[in-house]
This record gives structure tokens, sequence and C-alpha cells, in this order.
């Protein structure tokens, strides 16, 4: 089973915002952003843009109708600066033009006075500030000062973490057109469809009944679409309201690139203790997050922190504690991962600490730790473990030991190119850490031709999840996947959807997908018993096209059977609802049972290090990965795939630079460099842990969106085991591990040389 997308997307047939036809009269938005990462805002000129060609109108913070906020969780947002800017590239004015040129030029005459104020980029100072914007967030499981009274060993650092842009391939952008009774259509590139009609009712005061927001597809998300499509969709809303005209805008990469956030930079300290058999039996971290200038998504991606700052290991004491920072640099959000690879970074940097004060390699101490079925995470929940298994299978499929001796023996006879290996194991919580969020609905209509049409909240961005959704319907009728077409995500179709995140779009919605036609199916049941003679429904089923009674065939066809159910004046449609069941978290204790289920692997990862010019390639990424039983693997194995290069970009090329005035200085793609084709690992290899267990996902088949950027982790550690190989040293853990800083760790003294 292939991705149902393939064919139109490799034809470039495939619609995205910007494909959409625009309808006659449309204006094109371009937004006048901050020079400036702090300061008042004293005045805005826009007469030179006003007289611009081609300018219909420019639109600034007093002409906004409704509430001008667009914050979700603390309202900390303006959709437009109006007393003051916060972070560079926040926007200030929206020009409204007859063309995407004309809007560009114009906006660039406008020109604000601002009156400067203190900029602040880092996490620690604002803290020290006592600038936080929610209050701290502590996990705590057994007793840590009583713990590492116990310790035979004790380490204590500090790990750096850098941002990351997510550089999906469409930009940012959104399409408003006017409908009658004041109300609008619009058309974004969102994962959040409800987010956005929520953010432009609130920008326009009009209720969410008289705004409709669809979603063909995205060019990628990676979370950087679940909040932050809001403020260009209410950009477009706020114009069309005040011009009574359709209005577009689709962000130029440059622009997109400074005005959105990225993936949180941490801060972090760490202290482990281990016992005299070399098993962590404490630790503690502090993670300082940036947050950036407002709230957006941060609490959350902070708490998923603290849910994996154990990673999948069993660790009995534990304290861990996260502070919400606020800088001046755009509010960073979510991305892939969602603040638990920044957690795993300080448990494996700690480990790694440990192992080589020690002298061991921290295998030793990651395999006495690795949790099993029954130990408790610090925040309450029971594992029910794949790690053992996942680790166990790797290696013996891949001989961790033999890959070693290979590298180590490769490192005796060369001089300049030196082989590290890491090994590193993942566990990611499925579901939203915030309760509520788990629900969706799916809508299923059968026409009188057999042909099938789905609707759910989910929406495609790449991930697959639209061809998930088509077989289930296809496999609960027992149809050809060609006879189940996926269509939009809309909001008068579905209303109250959550967005698609948390890697949960394809269990949430293929449940409610999978309700649905066990409806229409049951219904379709009734009207066949009669004509294939059946004793009970029971007795029924549906496969490759035809009803078979007692597993046999009958001649009655699908096509044939829901003719008949509509002349006998059967409901061949169906709206279902799915809530996940038993999950909850209660915050005032920081206990409970916030996943459906986790997701393990256990992945080794090896590269050589170029040691004259700093440079490393990733020779393998082998892991056994937990998919509980794929429902489709060519999807999943993309997936894969995609989230290990994503994450060994993260940790090594991908460098978000920021000047002490906050602006951005990585603002284009000659400046910031994501993983290539000749960058992606020469080999991934995935093992598929295939187990029969029981879980909550769809079909048995586990959630696969984010789990495995985290293996790309691995990378950094391999690197720094290299560096190790060729120099006696012991480098910050610091990402990303650029080649810059590769090359000032193998020389020390700037002795290039020796
Ligand atoms: N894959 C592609 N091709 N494009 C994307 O934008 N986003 C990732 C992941 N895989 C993404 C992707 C993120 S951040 C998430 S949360 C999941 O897909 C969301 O989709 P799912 O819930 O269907 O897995
Ligand atoms: N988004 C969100 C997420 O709102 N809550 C989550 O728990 C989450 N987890 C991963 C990715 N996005
Ligand atoms: Mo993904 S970070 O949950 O959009």
């Amino acid at each position: 089973m292939k991705n149902i997308d393939s064919r139109s997307h490799v034809r470039g047939e495939s619609v995205y915002l910007d494909d959409i036809p625009v309808v006659q009269g449309t204006l094109y938005a371009c937004v006048f952003d901050s020079p400036v990462a702090h300061g008042k805002l004293k005045s805005i000129d826009t007469s030179a843009a006003e007289k611009s060609e081609g300018v219909f109108r420019v639109i600034t913070a007093k002409d906004i109708v409704g509430e001008n906020q667009i914050g979700g969780i603390v309202p900390d947002e303006p959709l437009l600066a109006d007393t003051e800017v916060h972070f560079q590239g926040m926007p200030i004015a929206i020009v409204l033009a007859a063309s995407e040129a004309l809007s560009h030029k114009a906006a660039k005459l406008i020109t604000a006075e601002i009156d400067e104020l203190e900029v602040v980029t880092d996490p620690r100072v604002a803290a020290a500030n006592g600038d936080l914007i929610v209050p701290p967030k502590k996990f705590v499981m057994g007793d840590t000062a009583d713990a590492f009274a116990n310790c035979e060993h004790i380490f204590e650092g500090k790990t750096e973490q850098n941002g990351q842009e997510h550089l999906y391939i469409e930009t940012q952008g959104a399409y408003a057109v006017p409908m009658e009774n004041g109300g609008m259509r619009v058309y974004s590139s969102t994962q959040g469809p409800t987010a956005v009609q929520r953010a432009v009712c609130r920008v326009t005061s009009l209720a969410m009944h008289q705004v409709e927001v669809d979603v063909q597809r995205l060019g990628g998300g990676f979370g950087g679409k679940e909040d932050q499509a809001n403020a260009w969709a209410g950009i477009v809303a706020v114009a069309t309201q005040l011009t009574k005209r359709p209005v577009k805008y689709a962000l130029h990469r440059m622009e997109d690139m400074r005005a959105t956030g990225k993936r949180h930079p941490y801060s972090s300290d760490y202290k482990i203790g281990l016992d005299k058999d070399l098993k962590i039996i404490a630790y503690e971290a502090s993670f300082f997050q940036n947050a950036g200038a407002s709230c957006d998504l941060s609490p959350p991606v902070l708490e998923r922190t603290l849910f994996h700052c154990t990673n999948s290991y069993f660790i009995p004491n534990v304290t861990a504690t996260a502070y919400c920072c606020r800088t001046n640099l755009p509010p960073n959000t979510a991305f892939r991962g969602f603040g638990g690879p920044q957690g795993m970074f300080v448990i494996e940097s700690a480990i790694t600490h440990a192992a080589e004060k020690l002298g061991v390699s921290p295998v030793e101490i990651q395999k006495r730790i690795c949790s099993k079925t029954g130990d408790e995470f610090p925040y309450g929940q029971i594992a029910d473990s794949e790690a053992v298994t996942s680790w166990t299978q790797a290696d013996k499929k891949y001989d961790f030991a033999a890959l070693q001796r290979e590298a180590d023996e490769f490192n005796a006879s060369s001089k300049h190119l030196k082989k590290g290996v890491a090994l590193m194991p993942i566990c990611f919580g499925i579901s939203f850490t915030k309760t509520p969020m788990n629900q969706a609905r799916s809508l299923v209509h059968v026409y009188t031709d057999g042909s099938v049409a789905v609707s759910t909240g989910a929406v495609e961005m790449g991930q697959g999840v639209n061809t998930k959704m088509a077989q289930v319907a296809a496999k609960m009728f027992g149809l050809d996947i060609g006879h189940v077409r996926v269509h939009t995500t809309n909001t008068l179709r579905i209303a109250n959807t959550s967005p698609t995140a948390a890697s949960a779009a394809a269990d949430l919605n293929g449940k409610a997908t999978q309700l649905a036609c066990e409806t229409i199916r049951d219904r379709l049941f009734e009207v066949a018993k009669d004509l294939v003679e059946a004793a009970s429904i029971e007795d029924l089923s549906l496969e490759s096209g035809f009803v078979y009674r007692k597993g046999e065939k009958t001649s009655l066809d699908w096509p044939t059977l829901v003719m008949e159910a509509h002349l006998q004046r059967v409901n061949l449609s169906e709206h279902s609802h799915y809530a996940t069941p038993g999950i909850g978290f209660d915050w005032t204790t920081a206990k409970g049972h916030p996943f459906a289920y986790h997701v393990y692997g256990t992945a080794i990862v090896g590269v050589t290090v170029d040691c004259l010019r700093g440079r490393y390639e990733v020779d393998y990424v082998k892991c056994c990965h937990d998919f509980g039983t794929s429902m489709n693997t060519a999807v999943d194995l993309g997936q894969i795939e995609g989230g290990i290069v994503q994450g060994l970009g993260w940790v090594t090329m991908e460098e978000v630079v920021y000047d002490e005035k906050g602006k951005l200085r990585s603002n284009a793609l000659s400046t910031y460099k994501v993983p290539d084709i000749y960058s992606v690992p020469k080999d991934i290899d995935v093992l598929a842990l295939e187990t029969d267990r029981n879980n909550l996902a769809i079909f048995n088949s586990k959630a696969v969106g984010e789990p495995p950027l985290m293996y790309g982790i691995g990378a950094y550690f391999a690197i720094r085991n290299a560096v190790k190989a060729f120099t006696d040293c012991s480098p910050a853990f610091d990402l990303p591990f650029t080649p810059e800083k590769v090359l000032t760790n193998l020389y020390p003294d700037g002795d290039t040389l020796r």
C-alpha cells in the first residue's frame, strides 16, 4: 500500500494553498514587521505606502474590529503590534495591493518610530530577571536528596541546545474569501483548522459558524503550523472584513524565517548519581526553555520535556524542574518531538558524562536502566515497556559490540578519519498531554454508486494520514482503496478539531472513521441479511467488493447492496466521535496516566569524522522500532527516515543564529543548512519490532510521526566519540555539533597541522 498522493505529487498536480485558483478582485497582503526586537511603538508612518502603485489600503492595529489578540494559552500576543514590539519580525501593519510584488514593494516604504528597550535573548537571563511566562513546573519521584547520599558516583553538568527552523517546503499562508452575511471562507496552510477558526473569530468578532476553514494539504508543517498559522489567517481575515475583498498572503521564505518561531532552545543543568554497580539511582535536572516573546505553545512543550526527561530508562529518584523563559525572539513553538528531544538529550548527556569519568562505555550505563513493564515513570504512569525487547532485538540483528569493534579497528589504523558509534534508545508518549484534546470526529458518506467519501479532522502534511484514513474505510467496507476519497479538512464538515499533532492524528481520526464505517456497515448488513438469507448479521462480512456469508462469497456485490439499502431508505452516512479512553493527568499532583501508550525503539548510529577538516558523515542508523503492527509499512518507513534525518540535522548542521539585538542571521537557505541528499545517512536500516500486544493505536499500528526524530540525537554522541578517538578531549554538550565546533574540539590550541 503506497501513499495515495504519490502520483499527484510527482506530477505536480497536488493542490497547496498557492495553487488554489484566485477569485476575481483578490488583494495581496504583505506585512511590515518590526525591525527592532524590543521597544515602545510611538508612531507608524504609512503615507508613502498608501500612495505606492497598486496599493488598496494599509491596515494597523487600530483598524481591527475584534480583539487584537491571538494568544491561545496566555493572551500575550497581539495580531498587530500596537504599543510595543517584542521581537524582530513582529507584524505591525498590513499592506493590501493588486499584486504580490506591489504589496511587498509598498511594505518597504512603511516606517515606525520605536523607542528601543533592553533585548534579552538568553533564557537564563530572563529567568534571573523573573521573566517567566508561567510558573515553574516540576516532576518528583522518590527522593533525590536521600538517594544522592547513597550514591557512589555523582556528576553534575550543563547542556546547551539550539533551536531548529521547521523549513516546511510550503511557507505559511492563508487566503480569505468573503461570503454572504459577513461570513468568510479561509483557506489556510494550518495543522489546526479549528485553531485558525478561533483566531479568525477573535480578531473579527465573527461567530464560529460564520467562518469556514478549509485545508487541502500542507507542504509540511512539522509543528510549525500547529499554532503559528493563526497569525497569517488572522491577517487575511481582518483585511477581508475591512475591505470585503478576497485577500491572500503566502509568505516569502525570508519573511517566514524571520517572523515565525522555531524549536525551543534550552539551557539545562543536570546532576546524576550512580550506585557502585553503575546503576543510576538519582537524577536531577533543571530546564531553562527559551520561549521567545510570547507564550504560544511553550508550556505544553515544556511539560513534554519533563515527561521525557528520563527517556526510556527507569530511575527511581527523579526531580525535574522546568522554566518557561520569556525572551525577545520570535515565539518558539511546536516542532516534531515537542520538547521531548530536549529532555532526552540532557539525560543522554548526563549518562555520557558519567561514563567518560568512570572510563566505561555509555552503553554499560544505558543497558542497566532500560525500563521494564511495571516500572513507574516520574509522572506516575506505569510502563508497558518495549525498551528491553527493542534493545535485545537490535543487538541481535546489528551486534553492537561488533559495530564498536569495527570502529575501534578502523581507528587504530586510520590517522585522520575516525569512526564513532553511539546507542540511542527512545521512548515517546502518544496522546496530547492535555487530555481534552484527545478526541476526533469523522464523517463518512457512502454514495449510491458505491463510492465512499471520508472527512476527518486530520490534516495531510506529507505524513500520509489521508492514506491511512482511506485504508481504514476501505478495510471496514471490504473495498479497494480506489473506492474511497478523503476530502479536505473543513470546519463545516468536521467541527472542533484538535490540531493534527502529537503523532496522534491517525489514531484519533482513524478510530473515529472506524466507528462511522462500523455503524454504516451494520446498517448495510441488516439489508444484506434478507438478500442473502443469512440467519444473523454476525455471519456476514464484506470482502473484495462482495458480501460474504460465513466466510463464503455470495453474489451480492457492494454497489447493489448500497443501492438496495438506499431504496429501503437506510441512512448511508455517519458522523462519529472518538475519545481516547483511560487517560488523564492531574497537575496538582503532577501524576497520572497521560498517554494512551508509548512508542519505543533502540538505534545505533555510526559516523566518520574527517579530523583534518572537522566534517563528518553519518554512515548508518540502524534501529529496532516499535511499530505495534504497521498498517502501512511504506508510509511508516518514510516517517522513520524523514524523522531520523530531521533529528540529526538538529544536532549537527542546523544552526539558528540570532545576534545580541535579536536579529535572525541565519535567515535564508544560504545561511541555514539542512540535511540534503549528500548528508543523509548512507544506510538507514529498520528492524520492525512486531508485537501483537494490544494497544490503543488504530489497527494496532502505533503512531510513528515524531518518535524516530529522536534516534537522530545519537549522531551527536557518535561524532563526539569519533572526536575523542582522535584527541583526548571532552566536548561540551552543546548542540548543534557543527563542523566548526568539531574542528575547535579536535584542535583546542588552534594548531591544525599536528
Ligand atoms: N511528515 C511530513 N512529511 N511532514 C510533516 O509536516 N510532521 C510531523 C510528523 N511527520 C510532518 C511529518 C509531526 S510534527 C507530527 S506531530 C506528525 O507527523 C503528525 O501527523 P500524525 O499525527 O498523522 O502522525
Ligand atoms: N501538541 C500539543 C503536541 O498541543 N500537545 C502535545 O502534547 C503535543 N505533543 C507532541 C506534539 N504536539
Ligand atoms: Mo507535531 S510537533 O505534534 O506538530
